[in-house]
């Protein structure tokens, strides 16, 4: 197959928008230089620099280039146009706000859990922490994702287990808003880790009725998210058995650092599972990722879809990820 070359800014600066709703009102238009720059974290004079004039670092822009490959293809079936629709007459789950104490950050800390429907202390359930991207915070996946939706959806048929889900603040420092310039807040994404194995954790396991051991506790993330839910997911392997990675960002480890012990690896995870859009300027980190694994046999699934960087493919992305864990049979 021939690869497919796709340099479009405009497709991109759509789902953008989308995405990235604080950062959108921050910067205005979505097409504006200003917007571009705020995401690769330059300046509009940088972004606007003569390519020529001296060679400019890669960021991982939203601009492309993409190529594709023969492995860059759906593994599952586009999800059914209802997937997402609010449903009458089924039980319906149930979100709140939390706050915790971090100790890495020393505030106090909001978390965002949805419990499933008929959530009850008679019983133990799973956890699924689920992370945002560079604009988004705690609130990030509620206004653009719905995951309460998709997940009464999946539980009233049946294809998915009653699970909790957590979706944090994973910028850990102490003003965790998005701010003028979410890309200057990046570095706090990459010690969220301490907070949430140290803190948050804990937290949901005193608070919630949760089976605490690896085999019921997943990680997984969009964009900045889901490069934090490759990082710390398969570093942390004793505690975590299943982790995904959405349209993952370039704070993603490279992939050799990611898994350092393949063997390890493939005997802990339940699931691994990297997906991305085919229109999303940010493949190329993901498919890095896929490479790698496939050249050290870690089982794993690459799902590439017809989308890009915006919540119509981290939707979908839930819904196929959150169907195969806590299962029995899933690789
Ligand atoms: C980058 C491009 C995009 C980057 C992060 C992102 C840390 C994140 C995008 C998102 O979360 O939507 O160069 O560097």
């Amino acid at each position: 197959m021939k690869p497919i070359l796709l340099t479009t800014l405009s497709m991109v600066s759509l789902a953008a928008a989308l995405h990235a709703a604080d950062l959108t009102r921050k910067v205005g238009d979505p097409g504006s230089q200003e917007f571009v720059a705020a995401r690769l974290g330059e300046t509009p004079a940088a972004a606007a620099a003569p390519a020529a004039s001296a060679p400019r670092p890669r960021r991982g822009g939203f601009g492309g280039p993409i190529e594709l490959g023969p492995d860059d293809k759906a593994a599952f079936p586009d999800a059914p146009v209802a997937f997402d629709q609010p449903r009458e007459g089924i039980a319906h789950g149930n979100l709140e706000m939390v706050e915790y104490d971090s100790k890495s950050v020393g505030t106090k800390r909001k978390a965002l859990v949805y419990t499933p429907p008929g959530y009850s202390a008679d019983r133990k359930y799973p956890v699924l922490y689920l992370l945002h991207g560079i604009g988004g915070d705690e609130e990030e996946w509620r206004r653009g994702g719905q995951p309460n939706v998709i997940l009464d959806n999946l539980i009233a048929d049946k294809k998915a287990e009653p699970m909790i889900i957590v979706m944090p603040n994973g910028r850990a420092q102490a003003d965790d808003r998005a701010g003028s310039n979410p890309m200057a807040t990046a570095p706090a994404f990459g010690v969220f880790d301490k907070d949430l194995l140290g803190s948050l954790i804990p937290f949901i396991q005193a608070k919630y009725s949760v089976k605490t051991d690896r085999e019921h506790r997943a990680l997984a993330g969009l964009s900045m998210g889901g490069g934090q839910s490759l990082n710390f997911g398969l570093g942390n392997l004793d505690t975590f058995a299943w982790v995904g990675g959405f349209s993952s960002a370039p704070n993603t480890k490279p992939a050799a650092e990611l898994v350092p012990d393949p063997d390890k690896a493939k005997s802990q995870l339940k699931l691994l599972y990297v997906s991305c859009g085919n229109k999303d300027g940010l493949i190329r980190i993901s498919q890095g990722v896929h490479a790698h694994l496939k050249e050290k046999n870690v089982p794993h699934v690459w799902h590439v879809d017809e989308h890009a960087h915006d919540f119509q493919h981290w939707k979908k992305a839930l819904f196929h990820f959150s169907q195969r864990i806590f299962t029995s049979s899933s690789k």
